[in-house]
């Protein structure tokens, strides 16, 4: 599905407003001087189409920003994401793979609503989600136990939530829309009350930690791929948090009992092979939270990226 397989457009959001926890915008500037993007450029052979700028977004973000709907910084979170949409797009639409870096979830309303809508522009395509995390960030605002929108964007790329408002969310198109067919969970093990009954009533397809215990991550992402089938472009959001606290520790919302870094790897591989891998967003790795932890949670982080871009295949 790519036009370009080897040009690699990258964006880097140094975004922190869809959670409390200061940090995680120095998430973008760290993966990079730890040289994911030298790594992918040299050894992987990427050819990489980046602005050269950690995105802040300064004057997109209002310095009036009311709760609405039990929503936290709305109107932050959704100026930034509609810029951060049409920036991803504008790489998808080419036909480059787009990797973006965050930042905290929220930012995936501008990533996945950028891709679908290039995919469905350039090749007629509804696109799939992949989305690799402890949490299933599937929270109508009302439902949501802390407002905190990181836990919302699949709700509102799936219209599970609607907001009309222009400037929260309200710019959000058809043509950016995800479907609840076409998402897979991987990983979750800290889904609110609310969201379950969401994946129940609408029939989601969701791995969680209980089912890769069973079944085996070889026979999970397995049956994850078949779900989506494989003639279809995909999107992969990896939230770093779904790798367990001891491999990824300096995380907002840390959850023991995750993924190793191993089985976090091999889901990209496996995506990788597919072929059909358009995007990439690495998410949630806050440097600033474990002291001791952050080197090791970049380094986890690079690794997973390299592995969703072809390193570690023979
Ligand atoms: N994340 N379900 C909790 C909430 O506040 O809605 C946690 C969300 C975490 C979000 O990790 O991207
Ligand atoms: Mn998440
Ligand atoms: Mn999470
Ligand atoms: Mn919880």
């Amino acid at each position: 599905f790519l036009s370009h397989p080897n040009q690699l457009g990258v964006v880097a959001v140094g975004f922190n407003g869809g959670q409390m926890k200061k940090g995680v915008e120095a998430a973008p500037m760290a993966l990079i001087d730890a040289g994911l993007l030298t790594q992918l450029r040299d050894d992987l052979d990427y050819e990489i189409h980046h602005d050269d700028i950690i995105h802040y977004y300064e004057k997109d973000i209002p310095a009036e920003d009311p709760d609405h709907r039990n929503m936290k910084k709305p109107r932050a979170v959704s100026a930034v994401t509609e810029r951060l949409s049409s920036q991803v797009y504008n790489y998808a639409k080419d036909g480059k793979f787009v990797l973006t870096l965050g930042g905290d979830h929220s930012i995936a309303i501008g990533t996945i609503s950028g891709t679908a809508k290039a995919i469905r522009e350039r090749l007629g395509r509804e696109m799939a989600v992949i989305w690799v995390d402890a949490h299933a960030d599937l929270n109508v605002p009302e439902m949501s136990p802390s407002g905190n929108i990181h836990g919302m964007p699949m709700a509102f790329l799936t219209r599970l939530a609607r907001e009309d408002r222009p400037d929260i969310f309200g710019w959000l198109k058809d043509e950016h829309i995800v479907s609840t067919r076409k998402l897979v969970y991987i990983g979750l093990r800290d889904v609110d009350r609310g969201e379950k009954q969401l994946l129940r009533e609408h029939g989601i397809k969701a791995f969680s930690m209980h089912d890769i215990d069973r079944h085996g991550i070889g026979r999970v992402v397995e049956m994850a791929l078949a779900h989506i089938g494989n003639d279809t472009p995909i999107h992969l959001s990896f939230d770093v948090d779904a790798l367990d606290p001891q491999w990824a520790p300096s995380t907002g919302t840390p959850v023991r009992g995750g993924l190793t870094l191993r089985e976090g790897d091999f889901i990209c591989e496996c995506v990788h092979e597919t072929g059909n891998l358009v995007a990439m967003d690495l998410v949630e790795v806050n440097p600033s939270l474990e002291s001791v932890g952050a080197a090791e949670t970049i380094r986890a982080g690079c690794s997973l990226v390299r592995s969703a871009l072809g390193d570690t295949l023979l």
